[in-house]
């Protein structure tokens, strides 16, 4: 691909009230993909969480340990189900406000094993972004080469994504500013770290606060193993506050902007 395409995660934190299950934040999708539309970024790929519609049904049923009895097979298809309703309603608000959106399903071009991408169809996404299209994926329920199936976070889909197409910056919208050096919800003395390199983040990896709710992929721990492998790739991160109106919009403009910038 000859431009680079810019890969924006937003966190199931933010587009969904994590504390009432299948609960949309509709106001926040609304001003959220505004502020994409104002930033004409291209190309541009979206990946989303699962917030309260993925998690609490996956933890449900167990899927994230993998394929173990029968009845987990309705606990597949409801959790699916859960993340497509919450794809249409992104994808909707993209197509309103003229954004040529296209659903990319994980469950249909996705195989894990041992809950790791092991292979991924790329070619319909790569012709989408060649002919301006914004493919938009999220975390859900998908195949697995050794456990039957698996949770695949959208954190794992962006650091995959950003490597194999050479991503020029990944934007991560979240519903805190970024990267504290303890968990600023019951730390008062937490503050912002700006920019971290790799190395000190090894450092910090013990003091990040995992997710309190529900979160069968593991909160904001689980978000920076799964990040990592592309800041080492070269691919400049940055965690934004997406509750926070322009700050996502700033980050993917490449403005100065309140957030955590995370390189090599
Ligand atoms: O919120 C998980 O995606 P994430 C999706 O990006 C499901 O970790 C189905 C729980």
């Amino acid at each position: 691909m000859s431009v680079r395409p810019t890969v924006l995660k937003l966190g199931g934190s933010v587009i969904t009230d994590k504390e009432k299950k299948l609960t949309p934040n509709l106001p926040a999708i609304e001003r959220l993909t505004k502020e994409i539309s104002r930033a004409n970024v291209s190309p541009l790929i979206l990946v989303h969480g699962g917030g309260s519609f993925g998690h609490p049904v996956a933890e449900q049923y167990g899927l994230k340990e993998g394929y173990k009895d029968s009845s987990q097979i309705m606990g597949f298809s409801i959790t699916h189900q859960a993340m497509t309703k919450l794809n249409t309603l992104i994808v909707g608000a993209l197509i309103n406000h003229n954004i040529p959106a296209v659903e990319v399903q994980p469950s249909s071009c996705v195989i894990t094993k041992a809950g790791r991408i092991q292979s991924m169809e790329q070619k319909p996404l790569k012709k989408m972004l060649e002919m301006g299209f914004v493919p938009v994926l999220y975390g859900d329920t998908v195949f697995d080469s050794e456990t039957g199936f698996d949770i695949l976070s959208g954190d794992q889909i962006v650091s995959s994504l950003a490597i194999n197409l050479n991503a020029r910056r990944i934007v991560v919208g979240v519903d805190v500013n970024g990267l504290y050096t303890g968990d600023p919800k019951t730390d008062s003395g937490a503050h912002l770290i700006q920019h971290v390199t790799l190395g000190e983040l090894k450092k910090l990896e013990n003091r990040i606060g995992g997710s309190k709710v529900t979160d069968v992929t593991g909160g904001m721990l689980g978000k920076m193993f799964e990040l990592k492998p592309a800041v080492e790739h070269g691919i400049q991160t940055i965690i934004v506050n997406a509750t926070e109106t322009n700050r996502v919009y700033k980050a993917l403009k490449g403005e100065k902007v309140v957030g955590t910038v995370i390189e090599r």
